[in-house]
């Protein structure tokens, strides 16, 4: 695939935002972003897309590509993963609306698309072993092997943020015990953010670290290190060449020179160049296009 073919639209429905784009011969040349509903129902989801596509001029037929944060299985059901994100999207025929709605497209998960991005166009290309990890309203990845974004049945591969950290000791929105998301995530640091007596949202909060407020610098401290962790243990699993790190709160200054710190402290072995997603937070919505040719 080259960058350079890549012209249609792309929506990037995430936790927090909903961005959508028209994208030119591989650039976005237009961009816009609404708030998620995040207890909307599926239905209004797709609603919501389609108004952001139709105030870019998008007509029925033209090529696009939608990610979504939660996992798509190969029937192309959309289900949350993170109950507490999306609280009323469980099994809904998104690849089947969408089509209705506003015109057949390919459906993917949110990072496993930046992940193909940032693979073929970003940070990854040349690496045969190559993870990409959004730190944003969750933590979401995509694993790129010789070239390759591993793919499931049900649509679960990639969701790294779902194994546990030594950091974590909350119950995460997945059922799940004390996860990486539970604690690294935007809606963890807002919640820890709260308990401190701050009632501000992750971006805040990362301003705050960054200028030296040490309630916040203990909260994104934490999240970091359950990032570094997190890279550490793809590592051992994998055996990384690189890893790419995105997301508003992964590209949001100081974090990544945090988790390069905390990381450096484990075993030369584990360690893997960590880098920022070249593409930044256009990197969903270039893989979102870019997807429909591998999936
Ligand atoms: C969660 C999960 C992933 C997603 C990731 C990042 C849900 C609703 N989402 O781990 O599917 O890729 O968050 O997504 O279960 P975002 O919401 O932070 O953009």
């Amino acid at each position: 695939m080259i960058r350079s073919d890549l012209t249609g639209f792309a929506v990037d429905l995430g936790g927090t935002k909903i961005a959508a784009a028209r994208i030119v011969a591989g650039e976005v040349v237009v961009r816009r972003q609404a708030d998620t509903d995040r207890t909307g129902s599926p239905e209004q989801q797709v609603m919501a897309m389609f108004e952001q596509l139709n105030l870019l001029g998008f007509k029925r037929g033209d090529p696009i590509g939608i990610a979504v944060t939660g996992r798509i299985d190969r029937a192309g059901l959309w289900h949350a993963v993170n109950t507490g994100t999306l609280t009323s999207v469980g099994g809904f025929d998104l690849a089947g609306a969408v089509a209705h709605d506003i015109g057949p497209a390919t459906c993917s998960n949110d990072a496993a698309a930046a992940a193909l991005a940032e693979a073929q166009f970003g940070a990854g290309r040349a690496l045969r072993s190559f993870a990409y990890l959004t730190v944003s309203t969750g933590i979401g990845g995509g694993l790129v092997m010789d070239g390759r974004l591993l793919t499931s049945t049900n649509g679960l591969a990639g969701h790294v943020g779902f194994t546990t950290s030594i950091s974590a000791k909350d119950l995460c929105g997945s059922g799940r015990q004390s996860t990486v998301e539970s604690v690294a995530g935007g809606r963890a640091i807002a919640a820890a953010a709260r308990a401190a007596g701050h009632d501000v949202d992750a971006r805040a909060v990362c301003a705050a670290a960054l200028a030296g407020a040490p309630w916040a610098e203990a909260i994104i401290a934490r999240s970091a290190g359950a990032v570094a962790g997190l890279v550490a243990d793809l590592a051992a699993i994998l055996g990384l060449d690189g890893i790419a790190i995105g997301g508003s709160i992964g590209l949001s200054s100081g974090y990544l020179a945090r988790v390069r710190a905390i990381l450096a402290a484990e075993p030369m072995l584990f360690h893997v160049p960590v880098m920022v997603a070249t593409l930044g937070n256009d990197a969903p919505l270039l893989g979102a296009l870019a997807i429909s040719e591998v999936l």
